[in-house]
């Protein structure tokens, strides 16, 4: 999930799909890629369908030694003026970080950059945004020492941070859940609960989904209620569009082969 609020949501980074990328890491939602054609069209459709929503996008070389490196949100956080540069949690990953922090820092002069060092590790795939408070996921990619370098970060910001247990069979906090706006989380049965969460805000709610449309809880909110959705999960397409959204749909078969899900796939900035 970005971690700009949804009206600051106007550029995003994405990165081409490698020569390796049926290499990439699948644990989770899929087997591995198996058509990096067919990849490649439903990248294109992603990158489009942010475009015409009028997010101006950047799309980064592939790095081929790198079969994840498509997966940008796990790379890096923009938070309110600061780019914090997290280690990644699996090591096969940590080389893709480099172009990604060179371009933000290129593009956000300005911004503060803050770099994790080990033995801290997170992913920016465990950290979701509901308005101004935050949760990250306690997961295998990232530990407490993370956590505990981006709580210094929210603090100082003036921002609460709630920590979510990841259950084993799911690889990120974003793999399972989503804020479609600044006043709904996305999450399914069977793996976390609407108390794992806390107490909401007032006029925020926590929208319970079933289980085997886990995949479908990762979406993409954008401005004027506008919200991408992954083609397939037609209760969590009916939530959104009973609360008003307009939904646009995407088939995300080629990336949801490598545990990638929608919001994997950009940094907002
Ligand atoms: C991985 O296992 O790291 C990649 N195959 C998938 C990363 C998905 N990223 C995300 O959920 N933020």
């Amino acid at each position: 999930m970005a971690t700009v609020r949804l009206d600051q949501k106007s550029r995003a980074l994405v990165r081409a799909i490698p020569d390796s990328y049926p290499e990439a890491l699948a644990n989770f939602f899929g087997s591995g890629p198996t058509d990096i054609e067919l990849a490649k069209v439903h990248h294109a459709a992603y990158v489009e369908a942010l475009s015409l929503n009028g997010v101006e996008v950047t799309v980064l070389d592939a790095d081929h030694a790198h079969p994840d490196c498509i997966f940008v949100e796990d790379q890096a956080v923009v938070i309110d003026g600061h780019v914090l540069l997290p280690v990644p949690g699996h090591e096969s990953r940590r080389g893709e970080q480099p172009p990604i922090a060179n371009f933000l820092s290129d593009e956000l002069q300005g911004h503060q950059i803050c770099k994790m060092e080990p033995p801290a590790m997170m992913d920016g795939g465990d950290i979701l945004r509901l308005g101004d408070l935050f949760f990250v996921g306690r997961s295998t990619r990232t530990n407490d020492a993370g956590i505990e370098e981006l709580r210094d970060l929210l603090d100082h910001l003036g921002h609460e941070l709630r920590v979510v247990d990841i259950p084993p069979h799911a690889l990120h906090l974003t793999s399972v859940s989503s804020t479609p706006s600044d006043q709904i989380i996305l999450v399914p049965e069977g793996y976390l609960t609407p108390e794992a969460f806390g107490e909401m805000p007032e006029g925020c709610e926590v929208i319970m989904m079933p289980e085997e449309e886990v995949y479908g809880c990762n979406t993409i909110g954008l401005p004027d209620n506008k919200v991408i959705i992954a083609d397939g999960y037609p209760t969590v397409k009916k939530a959104l569009e009973d609360r008003g959204f307009e939904c646009i749909v995407l088939d995300m078969g080629q990336i949801r082969a490598a545990d990638g899900s929608l919001t994997c796939c950009s940094i907002f900035y």
